[in-house]
């Protein structure tokens, strides 16, 4: 192997670090692979280099750094945290001024500001970058959210652009056939530049905090039909196929046909039914909801997921409690299966669209938080392909913020109004029922209280902000006095007249 020969490196060869060099040497360009525990690398390149020639392994640092053409490019794709941070230490006095680092793992964007900084300060670019759509995503295309300096993305760019996912520029739909060593060539890339430092890392937790909505919404229609309806997990699957044709048209509503369709190979019993209930998280859910409390932006559809999955992960507590809490007496009200099953339809989208309208204003508030200028039909268009929560309902987004660029809440947008408004009956119903039945649906109700508190233009918390008034001398304003104003009634002598603060 020559010195300076290959365009880019990759440091981590675990699922993401392999699959991500494979597209990479694909789209043509040459690339340096290393890793800590050596016999990986070796494995990695006995297995692909006939096919892929133009990957290279390497043993030491030293040699896979001086591997690489100036200025020279090292993706991470290691475990967020530690792990990062000890790669980026090990690498800092073997670059030059003007070379990049760029973090493909699921760093906290906090974590991306700060090393980004310091990176700085030795004169190394570093750009953090979302990486979406798993193991399938990394090696065939997946969205691409970087942050980071312009300039760096300007080096990075070629090589981002054209290893991400295409979206056909006509029908803004995913374009789909791509096989090892036979990418996709043309189509709209997945990738595009989001903004400084955090703002790439950032994007991509709201992605998951997203999908964390997503996937519990899901959850939640095949609970009601399963649980009032009694369909079997078949019958569900090809509803969710036919929803997929339609509105809700989307890579986790095609998965879930696929997934209730599917027999458990060793009992042949539905797949499904042999999954035990209890869901695991790796942060990223819980990361977007602590951030939109930190910054009081309400996102409660993401933090309902979160605690779905932390309730359904308590399972030995939740069968004690199944034997001693009832629930309701039997329901008296009749259902009509077909238009339950509508009604669920309708409700998971007008749940989704508020969710997503969380999701965005959550990036609204962070941009002026961080000093990023995010452009959201630019975010919406790199979802579209590659990354989990794909779907068709995204390019609505795009055209509503390109229709108005400052929209301040999607609900606003008159698609989405629409929506809501030629759904919202069947969506109450759904809940209503849902409460009857005793089936929970934190995501579905969590929604329609964003919906009903953000079209409210007065809210109880007149009768909150006296309480914290009577035992905290909190204050108030008045609605009969401008806003600014605050005022304090002496509790203990309610007469006397009120202080103006
Ligand atoms: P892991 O997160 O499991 O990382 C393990 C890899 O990092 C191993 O190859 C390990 O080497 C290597 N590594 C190196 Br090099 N230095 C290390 C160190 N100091 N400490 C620990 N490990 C070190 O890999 P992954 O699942 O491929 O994920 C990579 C990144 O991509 C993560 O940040 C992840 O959150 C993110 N991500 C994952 C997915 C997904 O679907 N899995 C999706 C999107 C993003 P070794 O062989 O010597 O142990």
């Amino acid at each position: 192997m020559i010195e300076n020969t290959s365009d880019i490196g990759l440091i981590g060869l675990a699922v993401m670090g392999q699959n991500l060099a494979l597209n990479i040497a694909d789209h043509n360009f040459g690339i340096s692979v290393y890793n800590r525990t050596y016999s990986k690398t070796t494995d990695f390149i006995d297995r692909n280099q006939t096919s892929t020639p133009n990957l290279h392994g390497f043993e030491t640092l030293e040699s896979f750094i001086d591997s690489l053409k100036s200025p020279k490019k090292v993706v991470i794709m290691v475990q967020a945290g530690k792990p990062t941070d000890a790669v980026i230490d090990s690498l800092v006095h073997l670059l030059d001024p003007g070379d990049i680092i760029i973090d493909g793992g699921n760093a906290k964007w906090t974590d991306t500001i700060a090393r980004e900084k310091n990176l700085k300060d030795n004169g190394l670019h570093f750009i953090g970058s979302g990486v979406s759509g798993g193991e399938e995503g990394a090696r065939f295309g997946p969205s691409l959210m970087p942050g980071g300096s312009l300039e760096a993305w300007q080096a990075v760019e070629p090589i981002w652009n054209s290893i991400s996912a295409k979206v056909d520029p006509n029908t803004g739909k995913p374009i789909e056939g791509a096989l090892p060593g036979k990418p996709i060539i043309g189509g709209i890339p997945c990738s595009t530049y989001i903004g400084e430092n955090g703002s790439g890392h950032y994007v991509k937790m709201v992605h998951n905090g997203i999908e964390y909505g997503d996937m519990q919404m899901i959850c939640e229609a095949y609970d009601l039909m399963h649980s009032i309806l009694k369909l079997s997990p078949h019958e569900m699957g090809v509803i969710f196929d036919d929803w997929n044709t339609g509105e809700l048209d989307s890579f986790l509503i095609e998965i879930t046909g696929d997934i209730l369709k599917q027999t458990d190979p060793r009992t042949r019993k539905p797949f499904v039914d042999i999954v035990l209930d209890t869901a695991g998280q790796k942060g990223t859910g819980k990361w977007t909801s602590i951030n939109a409390l930190d910054m009081g932006v309400p996102a409660p559809t993401v933090a309902e997921a979160v605690f779905a999955r932390c309730l359904s992960a308590i399972k030995e507590e939740r069968e004690v409690a199944s034997g001693i809490l009832k629930g309701p007496k039997k329901s008296e009200t009749a259902i009509n299966k077909t238009d339950l099953i509508s009604a669920i339809r309708d409700a998971l989208y007008c749940s989704k669209i508020c969710s997503y309208a969380q999701g965005f204003q959550l990036m609204n508030e962070a941009q002026k938080e961080y000093g990023w200028n995010l452009k959201f039909g630019e975010i919406a268009k790199i979802w579209r392909g590659g990354c989990i929560i794909r779907a068709a309902f995204l390019q609505k987004i795009t055209e509503a913020y390109e229709k108005n660029p400052e929209l301040s809440n999607l609900l606003l947008d008159d698609y989405f109004k629409n929506c809501i408004d030629k759904y919202q009956s069947s969506w109450r119903r759904v809940i209503s029922i849902a409460v009857e039945f005793g089936i929970p649906v934190p995501t579905f109700a969590s929604a329609i209280s964003y919906y009903d508190s953000y079209r409210a233009d007065r809210l109880p918390q007149n009768l909150l902000q006296a309480q914290r008034d009577y035992f905290g001398a909190h204050t108030y304003e008045r609605t009969d006095e401008t806003r600014g104003k605050s005022f304090h009634l002496d509790w203990l002598n309610p007469r006397r007249p009120e202080i103006k603060i």
